[in-house]
């Protein structure tokens, strides 16, 4: 079948094309973990969805792409690679999107986790894929054609995002009420309605810790967690990146107040540390709005949510909420100096 012709301009702009909205859906797609305010969520998320939607629009070039190639090639390149990639890159956008239109699990699945995973993986093959294919870059890419083909791809991929929020509004699907980040509401001023949920291979203690440990100025001193009650209360979103949040009222103790006295190293941070070693590091400078929380909208925390003392950090994504706060030490170091995310 001879090509259509509107695909006929099929080819090396066309994988250029898919390179760059796939490098663009990745970056912004690990970007969507580190943002949690929702201006740079809105954009980040607006930005992740158009690359990865715009994705779809390739699809009839592509295909051109692909024939001719296995005519060319019949036999002497192994396809394997290509197919797989095909394949992941068809899961993450279909898991996107259902996270987008229901909800945060399908059949007891996390759909989000199995798109991030799916995401990964299409990352690894898209370099495999690339390096076997290399496509150099010429002269003509700068050229007034390429400048109108790549604003079209932009304005379509945007059209596209904006047509499928408009979709989603109108038949009142669920993902129509999503927050920036794109997380679904679960359980807001209903602690025992809202998910328990650990990073990755973190479990609920059996012993949670009758002490916190303040290591401070040289010095620690073990606080009773009843001494951390002290009726400072921050209403604040929980925000996991598994895509749910929950708004709630948090009460216990200001960081700041905590630490107050202690002597303070300007540019320090904070490590919170879970009983679990599970832990999280932030600059000092947010004390005043961090929260050192036993009680979730009035009743004690349950041991899941994190009894008998969790991390409250507003604008933060829930990976940094830590749970069963054994030992909260300032230190000289700056906060960027550990892992982007928990190991654990
Ligand atoms: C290159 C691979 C990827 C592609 C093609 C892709 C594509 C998509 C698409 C099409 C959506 C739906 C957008 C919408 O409904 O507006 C989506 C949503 C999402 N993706 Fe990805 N994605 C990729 C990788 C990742 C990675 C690696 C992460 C995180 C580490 C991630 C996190 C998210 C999140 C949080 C959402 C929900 C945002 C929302 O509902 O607005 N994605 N993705
Ligand atoms: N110690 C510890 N704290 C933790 C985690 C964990 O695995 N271990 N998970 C974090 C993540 S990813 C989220 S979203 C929140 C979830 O809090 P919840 O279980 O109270 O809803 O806790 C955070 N605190
Ligand atoms: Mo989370």
């Amino acid at each position: 079948m001879p090509a259509a012709a509107w695909t006929r301009r099929a080819g090396r702009r066309t994988n250029l094309g898919l390179l760059v909205l796939l490098a663009l859906a990745g970056v912004t797609g690990l970007l969507a973990f580190g943002v949690g305010t929702p201006l740079p969520s809105r954009v980040v998320a607006v930005a992740h969805g158009a690359a990865g939607l715009g994705l779809l629009l390739l699809v009839p070039w592509k295909s051109v792409v692909v024939r001719r190639s296995r005519a060319r090639t019949r036999g002497r390149r192994d396809p394997a690679v290509a197919w797989a990639l095909a394949g992941l890159t068809a899961l993450t956008v279909a898991t996107g999107v259902l996270h987008g239109v229901a909800g945060t699990t399908v059949g007891g699945v996390g759909v989000l986790q199995v798109h991030v995973a799916a995401g990964v993986a299409t990352g690894l093959l898209v370099v495999l894929h690339a390096v076997g294919s290399r496509q150099r870059p010429r002269r003509t890419d700068a050229s007034r054609r390429a400048l109108l083909q790549t604003g079209g791809l932009a304005a379509g991929s945007l059209a596209l995002w904006a047509g499928l929020e408009g979709v989603l509004r109108l038949i009142g699907a669920p993902g129509a009420r999503r927050r920036a980040t794109g997380s679904h509401e679960r359980g807001s001023g209903d602690p025992a309605a809202m998910p328990v949920t650990q990073w990755f291979t973190d479990a609920v203690p059996d012993e949670p810790g009758r002490t916190l440990d303040l290591v401070a100025g040289g010095r620690t001193t073990a606080l009773r967690v009843a001494a951390l009650d002290r009726g400072d209360t921050v209403t604040a979103v929980l925000d996991c990146t598994g895509g749910w949040y929950a708004e709630q009222e948090w009460r216990g103790v200001r960081l700041d107040r905590l630490l107050a006295g202690t002597g303070l190293p300007p540019g320090g941070s904070v490590d919170v540390v879970s009983v679990t070693g599970y832990r999280r590091r932030l600059p000092l400078a947010d004390a005043g709005s961090l929260l050192l929380a036993t009680h979730c909208a009035g009743e004690r925390l349950s041991a899941g949510h994190g009894a008998p003392v969790r991390l409250v950090a507003p604008g933060r994504r829930g990976y940094w909420w830590v749970k069963w706060v054994a030992r909260v030490e300032v230190v000289d170091a700056p906060w960027w100096l550990q892992p982007p995310v928990p190991l654990q």
